[in-house]
C-alpha cells in the first residue's frame, strides 16, 4: 500500500514512518544521536521502533554506531549541525581508518535564506563543506518521497562499500511522528517548574552576581523572566556553561557567579565537573536543573534517571554539594553560599514544561556579552 505524502501547498514533507521503515528494510535498525528539533520525528521513530542510544554528545554517538557496526549492525547517527563539530574527532580518526561506515543525518540549522538564530549562522554555511573536508559523501535529503527513496538506496550502497554517507536535513523535512512513551522523572512530591526556579534565582540573587544560563529553554526562559546586564544566555556551545563560569569566577575573585545547567547539557561535557572541582573557585555556584530530558529539542529522554549527579559532583571534588527539592530550600542554600562562599553544586529536579511558546532573547549574543563586560567593568 502506498502511503500519502502530506501536500501542504508548495511544500513536501517525508512520511517519517515510511522513511524509517525503508531504512529498516535496508538493514538500518540501530540508531544513536543527540537531538535536534529538525530531526525530532526521526528520533521518535528510532526510539519507538528500533534500538536508540541517547548519547551524551555527538562524538560519542558516532563511536556508539561504530561499535554497533563491529557487532554486525548497520547504524545511523543523528545530530544537529552544531554537533558535527563535536563529532569530527571520531569521524576523522575512527570511522575512516578502521573502514567502519556510518549513515548520518545532520540537520541544516542556519540554512541560507531561512530565518534562524545567530548561533547557527556559521555552521549553516559550512556544514556541507565540513563533510566534504572530512571526506564524507553527502546529499541534501529530498522532501519528495520517491527521490528520497532513491537517495536512501544510494546511501546504502556507500555503507555496503564501507564508506560513510551523510544526509543533510533541511527544516520541515519530516512529518510528525509521536513518541509512544514519554519517560519522566519519578518523584514523590510535585516538582517546581523551570520558570519558578529561575524567578527564585533572579529574585534572590544580589545585584552584583552574574547569572549564566545554559543552551535552549533555560537561557530563553531566563531572558523572559528578566533580561538584565548581569545575565548571559548561552545560545550555542551546549554543555559549556559551567566552564564559562569557571573562567569568569577564577579570573574575577571579586564577583559571584551562578552557572545554571541542564541535565542534557552537563552530560554532554561532564568532564567539566572534574576541572571545576580541581580549581574550585569559591565564587562559583553551579546549579543543575534536571528535568530528565532534552526538552528544548522535543523532550527526548536523557540518561539522567539512571545517575546521581550530586554524587558525581562530590566524587569530582566539589567543596559543597546539596540536593534541594523545593524553592525555600534552594533560596536557603543560596544564602549559605553567599555568606560562606565555596565551590558549590546544587542539584534540583524540575518539572518539564513551559507555559506557552518561549520567546528568544531579544538582545543579540554579542550585545549580551558587551553589556556584561561593561557591568563587570572589564
Ligand atoms: C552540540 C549541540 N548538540 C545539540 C544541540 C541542540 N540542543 C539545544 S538545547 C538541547 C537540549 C538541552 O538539554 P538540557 O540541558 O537537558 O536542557 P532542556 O532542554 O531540558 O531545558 C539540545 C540537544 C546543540 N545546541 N548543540
Amino acid at each position: 500500500m502506498k502511503r500519502e505524502i502530506s501536500k501542504k501547498p508548495g511544500s513536501f514533507m517525508l512520511d517519517t514512518r515510511f522513511i524509517g521503515d525503508e531504512l529498516k528494510a535496508l538493514g538500518f535498525d540501530f540508531y544513536s544521536g543527540v537531538p535536534c528539533s529538525f530531526l525530532k520525528y526521526l528520533i521518535n521513530y528510532a526510539i519507538n521502533h528500533c534500538q536508540y542510544i541517547a548519547a551524551a554528545n555527538e562524538g560519542d554517538a558516532v563511536a556508539v554506531c561504530a561499535g554497533a557496526y563491529l557487532g554486525g549492525r548497520k547504524s545511523v547517527v543523528l545530530m544537529q549541525n552544531s554537533g558535527l563539530t563535536n563529532a569530527t574527532s571520531p569521524l576523522a580518526s575512527l570511522n575512516p581508518i578502521y573502514n567502519i561506515p556510518v549513515l548520518g543525518f545532520v540537520s541544516l540549522r542556519g540554512q541560507a535564506g531561512v530565518k534562524d538564530e545567530p548561533q547557527h549562522e556559521l555552521m549553516g554555511k559550512i556544514t556541507e563543506e565540513t563533510l566534504t573536508l572530512l571526506d564524507i559523501p553527502h546529499a541534501r535529503l529530498s522532501k519528495d518521497r520517491e527521490t528520497a527513496l532513491t537517495q536512501l538506496k544510494r546511501a546504502n550502497q556507500y555503507i555496503e562499500d564501507r564508506k560513510s554517507f551523510f544526509f543533510v536535513v533541511e527544516k520541515d523535512t519530516f512529518e510528525p511522528h509521536e513518541l509512544l512513551e514519554i519517560k519522566s522523572l519519578k518523584t514523590e512530591q510535585p516538582l517546581p517548574s523551570r520558570r519558578a526556579v529561575l524567578e527564585a534565582l533572579v529574585e534572590n540573587s544580589q545585584k552584583d552576581w552574574v547569572l549564566l544560563a545554559t543552551t535552549g529553554y533555560t537561557g530563553r526562559e531566563l531572558a523572559e523572566v528578566a533580561d538584565r546586564e548581569n545575565h548571559l544566555y548561552m545560545v550555542g556551545s551546549m554543555g559549556c556553561v559551567s566552564s564559562l563560569g569557571l573562567g569568569l569566577s577564577y579570573s574575577r575573585k571579586d564577583i559571584k557567579c551562578l552557572a545554571i545547567d541542564g541535565d542534557g547539557s552537563l552530560l554532554m561535557r561532564m568532564g567539566s565537573l572534574a576541572t571545576n572541582a580541581y580549581y574550585r573557585p569559591k565564587n562559583l555556584l553551579h546549579i543543575l536543573l534536571d528535568n530528565g530530558c532534552h526538552e528544548s529539542t522535543g523532550s527526548q529522554f536523557t540518561v539522567s534517571s539512571n545517575l546521581d549527579f550530586a554524587r558525581i559532583a562530590e566524587g569530582s571534588g566539589y567543596a559543597n554539594v546539596k540536593s534541594v527539592s523545593n524553592l525555600p530550600a534552594l533560596i536557603e542554600e543560596m544564602k549559605i553560599w553567599d555568606k560562606n562562599p565555596e565551590l558549590t553544586f546544587l542539584y534540583m529536579k524540575i518539572q518539564p514544561g513551559v507555559a506557552g511558546k518561549l520567546s528568544r532573547p531579544g538582545t543579540r549574543p554579542k550585545d549580551v556579552a558587551q553589556r556584561l563586560m561593561k557591568f563587570l567593568g572589564t
